[in-house]
């Protein structure tokens, strides 16, 4: 039997911690009562909140120069489920993974499906790969994929989106992720019109099959590998492809896929004003598509992010049905603790934005006084939320102090011991 941390040891140190997190929790209770404010109402809200984590993300990430491969590395698929459950079974906060194909093949999806029920964890919107080329693979992707000038890779490409699909309805997924890494590193490489009327002919050809209550999220990244011109480069280009296509397609906005200082919450609110935010791979960046961990560079940028997503909700924004995932690489730290810190910033940056007294926001705004509307905003993000994110975990059965419980667990350690290390790639992001 592999290794999961018993309940017991979570009881135990939850035990320790409660009388801090009473006096902390009934001290926040008193503060917002002050403001008016429930504090149980946002516990409440809090504790349904979910992030998905990608199943790319529990192994140890790398760059083109290097991947240092951790301890107990996940050799496959079901390993990286163990290690998504345990990221549940800690913050509460992620009963779903986004698994990536073909990096997650398996020959038997319907075991696949049962050992994630086993271990109480769902599928996420499910991610095709047209960016590297498979062994044994019969066309290359090396000059693009669904907009590659012959149109037998194009039908290869189009083949494995359709494949990832099927996949997908066997473990309950509802969402296909399409990123392309299509694109010129040389102005003349490829026509700038042409290959986008090749993405829409081929983005068509997925759309046309995707079962009835599926979303297709179209994701945009504006350079990298391309780094002359990108196909699918901004949110407006990935717009135009969404409207063309139909009701089912939408935007996935990756906070890493922008040009430094980018107004992002503001793409947010555009997106969300035409129902076509499919969701979001949050991570934090400070130059490219760096996949830091969410809320670890800017996380008064990820609050104005989820401060747009509260106010649509609370405006009753038509189609806004957004899904959260988390999209990182963890090149340096151990990749289970890094995302349940960046799950639970994540979960940090809604509470706060619940906490922005939207009518005095209004009210301000209205009298264009600027400065009383940033400081209405800024409450909410100067709020320490922590005993509210704590008391949800805690009362959904998770730790009060994950990473502390993980280390006192050994989970690592025990996974080191059951997974002899398999050969892993020594540069790349996977
Ligand atoms: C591209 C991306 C995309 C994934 C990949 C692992 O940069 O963000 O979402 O397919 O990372
Ligand atoms: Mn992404």
């Amino acid at each position: 039997m592999s290794y999961r941390i018993p309940a017991a040891l979570i009881a135990e140190e939850n035990a320790g911690a409660a009388p801090a997190q009473e006096d902390e929790y009934a001290a926040l209770s008193r503060k917002l009562a002050r403001r008016g404010v429930d504090i149980e109402s946002i516990v409440k809200q809090v504790a349904s909140f979910a992030v998905a984590v990608p199943t790319w993300g529990v192994g140890t990430g790398g760059t083109r120069f290097a991947r240092f491969a951790g301890p107990g590395e996940p050799r496959g698929v079901f390993d990286k489920l163990e290690d998504c459950a345990t990221i549940q079974q800690l913050t509460r906060l992620t009963p779903t993974c986004s698994p990536h194909f073909p990096w997650d093949k398996v020959s038997d999806y319907a075991e696949l499906a049962e050992r994630a029920k086993a271990l109480g964890v769902g599928f996420d919107a499910v991610n095709s790969n047209t960016f590297q080329d498979q062994s044994g693979q019969k066309l290359s992707y090396k000059f693009g994929s669904l907009t590659h000038a012959d149109k037998a890779v194009r039908s290869q490409a189009v083949a494995h989106n359709r494949e990832c699909i099927e996949i997908g309805e066997k473990l309950g997924s509802k969402a296909l992720t399409v990123w392309i890494a299509d694109g010129a590193n040389f102005a003349g490489q490829s026509n700038l019109n042409r290959v986008l009327d090749w993405y829409l002919e081929s983005t068509a050809e997925i759309y046309a099959d995707l079962p009835a209550d599926w979303r297709l999220f179209l994701e945009h990244k504006l350079y990298e590998p391309a780094f002359y011109s990108t196909v699918i480069s901004d949110w407006g280009t990935s717009l135009m492809a969404a409207e063309a296509l139909g009701p089912k397609a939408q935007c996935l906005v990756d906070l890493g896929h922008h040009a430094p200082n980018v107004n992002i919450e503001q793409i947010v609110s555009r997106l969300i004003r035409v129902g076509r935010l499919a969701g979001f791979h949050f991570n934090d960046s400070k130059y490219g598509d760096d996949d830091l961990d969410a809320g670890s560079i800017d996380p008064f940028r990820l609050f104005l992010v989820f401060n747009e997503l509260v106010d649509a909700a609370a405006r009753g924004a038509p189609g806004f049905n957004p899904a959260y995932m988390l999209d990182q690489s963890h090149n340096v730290t151990d990749p289970i603790e890094s995302l349940m810190q960046s799950a639970i910033e994540t979960a940090r940056a809604y509470a706060q934005a619940l906490l922005v007294d939207r009518a005095a926001l209004a009210g301000a705004q209205n009298a264009s006084d600027a400065l009383d509307g940033h400081r209405w905003l800024k409450a909410g993000f100067l709020t320490d939320v922590s005993p509210i994110l704590s008391e949800a975990r805690k009362r959904g059965g998770g730790a009060l102090d994950p990473i502390a419980v993980y280390r006192k667990s050994g989970y690592r350690t025990r996974k080191f011991e059951e997974r002899p290390a398999v050969a892993g790639s020594t540069s790349g992001i996977v």
